[in-house]
């Protein structure tokens, strides 16, 4: 059976993060072991969550799986919610991520916004985790916040791909930019993989609307298709259809959720998409 760790907080409710993540890579038949950097009582677009730091406990728990001599196929980070957790990420590919698939998902920000606690420091100190990883998924706001450039709403595909020539400069082999739209029509992701010199995107059908915590089921779920043997390109077009699918679902719903999608009722589609 495969092995995946990701490291990411609980969000009590909300739909991201570890509570996305988590039921994504089980659905996927992947065993999931998982650091939870912290506990909030919602995700930090609520007004007056709470929020209490599991830093304190990183360490001990790395050095527990050390001695275990615990080993992993891929080591996935998302949301971490401080400088001293982006140390514990950076300690935990070096330990756990030698002989598997490192991915960094740059969770900060969004429709050229850091969210809600994070410095100016922050992206910066990002960049340097995104060095060691073998794939980086930011949207196009954490795009610009780690390269610190400017966020611009409208871009040709040239200046897509600069973007995503520079960020792989930042030390990672591959790059995918999510939520990218070149004619307004449809969305999906664009992608460089610098070891071939080759580009690929794949967009669907934009959907009415758009959702916190997407991009942690994108990032999930391009994870577990590359964990189970699907390749890069294939692993970026699961991901795409079943968050496009998430959305589509949930908008049919007349009362929908606002604050997440609903991927539980796709995670069929999600099996057969990716031949599970
Ligand atoms: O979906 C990213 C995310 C994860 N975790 C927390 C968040 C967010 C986005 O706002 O607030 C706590």
């Amino acid at each position: 059976m495969k092995k995946v760790v990701t490291m990411q907080d609980i969000s009590c409710v909300g739909k991201c993060s570890l509570t996305v993540a988590l039921p994504i890579l089980s659905a996927m038949g992947i065993e999931t072991a998982v650091i939870p950097t912290a506990v909030l009582s919602t995700h930090t677009m609520f007004q007056g969550f709470t929020f209490h730091d599991l830093t304190k406990e990183i360490v001990p728990i790395m050095e527990h799986w050390k001695k275990e001599g615990f080993r992993f196929d891929a080591v996935y980070t998302g949301y971490l919610g401080s400088l001293e957790q982006l140390d514990c990420a950076a300690a935990l590919f070096d330990e756990f991520g030698k002989d598997g698939l490192k991915i960094v998902d740059p969770c900060m920000a969004d429709a050229g916004k850091l969210y809600a606690g994070f410095s100016e420091q922050f992206p910066k100190e990002m960049a340097k985790l995104c060095a060691k990883a073998d794939i980086i998924c930011p949207n196009l706001t954490e795009a610009s916040f780690l390269l610190g450039i400017p966020y611009v709403t409208s871009y040709s595909e040239d200046d897509i791909r600069e973007v995503l020539k520079k960020l792989t400069d930042l030390g990672a082999e591959k790059a995918v930019i999510t939520g990218v739209s070149l004619d307004g029509v449809r969305l999906g992701a664009y992608a460089y993989d610098s070891s071939e010199d080759r580009y690929l995107s794949y967009f669907t059908e934009r959907e009415a609307q758009q959702f916190h915590g997407t991009g942690d089921i994108w990032a999930s779920t391009m994870c577990g298709a590359l964990v189970n043997g699907k390749s890069f390109d294939e692993a970026v077009a699961i991901a795409c259809d079943y968050v496009k699918e998430c959305i589509h679902i949930t908008l049919k719903e007349e009362h929908h959720n606002t604050y997440g999608v609903n991927f539980e009722e796709a995670i069929p589609f999600l099996l057969k998409q990716s031949g599970k």
